[in-house]
């Protein structure tokens, strides 16, 4: 009975590491601003950005505000067409995609004074060949070769080996059996 509560508490640990998305304040104790010449760049590099990760804006609106652009606005410092505005002063940004995300302080002067961010959503460390062959069960970790067919909803195949998917699947299929242990 005590080697079953250690595995559910392993799997609650587990789940909480799981699903804790980092919040990142832009520009540290600085915070979004031009006062103190910010390296955002710099700053953005020394993160790891993950989907679900949230980025926070803080700064006086009534001096700046935040625009999130296109890459061509970022690098010309357009603000003539937001993709969206945030002027609270205190405005979080949830990650949701990969790739590549830009903002600007919409402020004349500021996004040329160096109030400009660049971050990288980074895509999880993949198993799969970069060659991109067709993706089978032969193909897949072998952490995920353990996930029952049923109960696990299939992932995508682009992302079919990714690690926050097979890590979660894992998890599943460890309180499942956790669950299954403590009903018989
Ligand atoms: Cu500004």
């Amino acid at each position: 009975m005590a080697v079953r509560i250690l595995v559910a508490l392993a799997c609650i640990v587990v789940m909480l590491r799981l699903s804790k998305a980092a919040v990142y304040k832009v520009g540290d104790s600085a915070g979004w601003t031009t006062i103190a010449n910010v390296d955002y760049k710099l700053w953005a590099s020394t993160k790891t950005f993950h989907i679900g990760d949230t980025v926070l804006f803080q700064y006086n609106p009534q001096f700046h505000n935040v625009m999130r652009v296109t890459h061509a606005m970022y690098r010309s410092c357009n603000n003539s067409n937001p993709i969206s505005t945030f002027t609270t002063g205190n405005d979080s940004v949830t990650l949701t995609n990969h790739g590549h995300h830009f903002f600007l302080c919409g402020v004349p002067g500021h996004c040329v004074a160096g109030q400009k961010l660049e971050l990288n959503v980074t895509h999880p460390v993949s198993f799969t060949p970069l060659s991109d062959p067709p993706i089978s069960s032969s193909l897949s970790p072998p952490s995920t070769t353990t996930i029952p067919a049923a109960g696990v909803p299939g992932p995508s195949p682009n992302h079919a080996a990714s690690l926050p998917s097979a890590a979660a699947a894992v998890v599943y299929l460890l309180v499942f059996l956790v669950f299954a242990n403590f009903i018989s």
